[in-house]
């Protein structure tokens, strides 16, 4: 069985990071071990959330681990709660990671041109340097602006996506893929470069038209769980789309949906599914 270790916070309440990424990966069957930056009573799209923060718990941990001698398929990032910890994920990466190891870095910080509470223009800086050193980033565009020192813009064209793509390349990122990008009017989706062939790659499907917190990290988690498992990775980020658009549609039709997330719960079956129908063609290819 495959193994990755994910870091980022417990929201107690509001699905998101680990109370998604836990539940997700362990129903793609591959194990998650987790390593919790923080634990909030709720995400800070709440008011008067709690937050404590747990760096100083990070080494430790791992240095249990260590001492284990336990080794992971795949190091997945996703909210980290102080500058330092960017800095000591970093020493995670050089401690855990060999050439087999994939780090998928999702630097989540920012949407629709802000910061979330609590990060600044440093701290922007310095996730710039965690995706320098990973396999995959994923920023959505604010973060992809905010890692380059690029302008946010709302309306945009192809070319401004390739240029992002090249300002995070040049910081170091192998395979830089911006999620959220709208290229036509009802569509959304990905759009990455991969700079060991030097091409482009894109999946677009329906764009809903509602936001939902939490479905970043139900994406990266989707996709994560899949390339462990050796699907592709433009079949991987098909199968994250269109699992994330059918989790928020299914949502949407639910009279009691919570306004702070999504029910990826009721969705799970139907992810296993394209996952066994994805894994069964790459075996028998
Ligand atoms: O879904 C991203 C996320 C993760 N963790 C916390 C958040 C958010 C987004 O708002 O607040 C604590």
């Amino acid at each position: 069985m495959k193994r990755i270790l994910t870091i980022q916070d417990i929201s107690c309440l509001g699905k998101c990071s680990i109370t998604i990424a836990l539940p997700v990966i362990s129903a793609m069957g591959v194990e998650t071990v987790i390593l919790p930056t923080a634990v909030l009573s709720t995400h800070t799209m709440f008011k008067n959330f709690t937050f404590k923060d747990l760096t100083d718990q990070l080494e430790p941990i791992v240095n249990h681990w260590k001492s284990e001698n336990v080794k992971f398929d795949a190091i997945y990032t996703g909210y980290l709660g102080s500058a330092q910890e960017i800095e000591i994920v970093k020493h995670i990466f050089e401690e855990f990671a060999d050439e087999n190891t994939l780090k998928f870095v999702d630097p989540v910080m920012a949407d629709n041109g802000k910061l979330y509470a609590g990060f600044d223009e440093e701290y922007a800086r310095l996730n710039a340097g965690l995706c320098a050193v990973s396999d995959i980033v994923v920023p959505n565009i604010t973060e992809a602006c905010l890692m380059t020192g690029t302008e946010y813009r709302t309306e945009y064209d192809e070319e401004y996506i390739k240029s992002l793509l090249q300002k995070l390349h040049h910081l170091g990122a192998k395979k830089p893929v911006i999620t959220g990008v709208s290229l036509l009017p009802n569509k959304t989706g990905v759009y990455g470069y991969d700079s060991k062939t030097k091409e482009y790659f894109s999946y677009q499907n329906d764009k809903i038209g509602v936001s939902y917190h939490g479905t970043g990290d139900l994406f990266s988690s989707v996709s994560v769980g899949c390339m462990v498992q050796d699907i592709p990775i433009d079949v991987a980020f098909k199968i994250a789309a269109d699992y994330t658009r059918d989790t928020i549609k299914a949502t949407l039709n639910d009279p009691k949906k919570p306004w702070y997330g999504v029910n990826f719960e009721a969705t799970i079956p139907e992810l296993v599914e394209s996952l066994q129908m994805a894994k069964s063609q790459v075996y028998s290819a």
